[in-house]
């Protein structure tokens, strides 16, 4: 059922605007009329506009902006992130999900998607604002084979699939504040969680959370975070799908993974520098231990963050909020 409705969208959004005969599609899909039409009122009802003409067939005429399964698969590419989907459409948080899905042996690159989260978390137990029909709150499990003390690399590597992917939807610069920030002109429009499954000093599952506002108004955000969120649709001035959002975002980060795999952290590291916020910048970084003010010099090869106090002593920090 789900993977014929799918196969169906697939045909009319090939063909987009033009129609497709019951016929052709009967014949490709290889089941009855009847079952077509099925398909279609489903489709009509969860917010498609498909016209229906006699002798002619079926036209998409337009597409919600829905992250199911079904829609998400029109933009995910010919990579394999993406190709497993599970979707919710009101859920707790995707990462919980993610977490038992990695635990019953899940494909790397399978997805959890949710259009809305209850309890989304951010770092340190903090919360995450999702709201229905907004935002990318997204679940991807990643089972690399390195070693546990580089894993805070890959919170930097979606940091910069992040950056590019909103480069190439919406046309804004995207800036990273490390470790796990996106930011558009100073303010906080993505948020990455890296949670791993590890046993000894291996790891077995990477389940990295994204959540990305997307087109969320001033209005949606709560009197907390108003100040310093944002969202695409407030920078952009327009709206945009987040399916498709979704799509660019695995495409940018499968390929920065592969290269990554490959070839080390190397190349990622001068991506994540071009695109950094807070290097050169006098910061004050805030942890659980305490905290220190002084001088962002960089980042190391393992992803952690060097800050020159003002004595002149370099410290290495490995998880911290920044301050600027
Ligand atoms: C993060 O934490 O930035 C990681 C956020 C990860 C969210 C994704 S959504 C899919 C997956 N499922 C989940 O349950 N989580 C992941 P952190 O650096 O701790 O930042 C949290 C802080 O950001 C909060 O304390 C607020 O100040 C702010 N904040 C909360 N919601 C926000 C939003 N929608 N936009 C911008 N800032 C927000």
């Amino acid at each position: 059922g789900a993977m014929m409705k799918e196969a169906l969208l697939h045909m009319l959004s090939e063909n987009e605007g033009e129609f497709v005969s019951g016929q052709e599609i009967s014949n490709k899909l290889n089941c009855s009329r009847t079952a077509i039409w099925k398909h279609i009122s489903e489709l009509r009802n969860s917010g498609y506009t498909i016209e229906a003409v006699q002798k002619r067939g079926y036209r998409l005429v337009t597409s919600p902006d829905l992250v199911t399964a079904e829609e998400v698969s029109l933009y995910t590419g010919n990579g394999t992130f993406g190709k497993k989907i599970t979707y919710k459409s009101s859920v707790k948080s995707t990462q919980e999900i993610a977490h038992s899905l990695a635990r019953e042996g899940a494909p790397e690159g399978s997805i959890v998607l949710a259009d809305e989260q209850t309890g989304g978390r951010g770092r340190l137990g903090r919360a995450w604002q999702s709201p229905a029909g907004t935002g990318v709150w997204m679940s991807l499990i990643l089972k690399p084979n390195i070693p546990l003390q580089k894993a805070p690399q890959l919170t930097l590597l979606i940091a910069v699939a992040a950056s590019k992917a909103i480069e190439k939807v919406a046309g804004l610069e995207a800036e990273i504040k490390w470790p796990n920030d996106i930011l558009i002109k100073g303010k906080k429009t993505a948020g990455i969680l890296t949670e791993l499954q590890a046993e000894a000093d291996s790891i077995h599952s990477v389940i990295v959370g994204i959540g990305m506002n997307v087109n969320q108004q001033t209005e949606h955000f709560s009197d907390e975070i108003a100040q310093i969120a944002t969202s695409l649709a407030i920078e952009g001035r327009q709206t945009y799908k987040r399916a498709e959002v979704i799509g660019v975002l695995l495409q940018e980060i499968e390929t920065l993974y592969r290269q990554y795999l490959e070839n080390g952290f190397g190349v990622i590291k001068l991506l994540w520098e071009a695109r950094a916020f807070s290097l050169g910048k006098r910061i004050t970084a805030r942890s659980v231990t305490g905290s220190i003010t002084g001088y962002a010099k960089g980042i190391t090869e393992e992803g952690v963050l060097l800050l020159e106090d003002d004595r002149g002593q370099v410290h290495s920090i490995y998880s911290a909020d920044i301050e600027i």
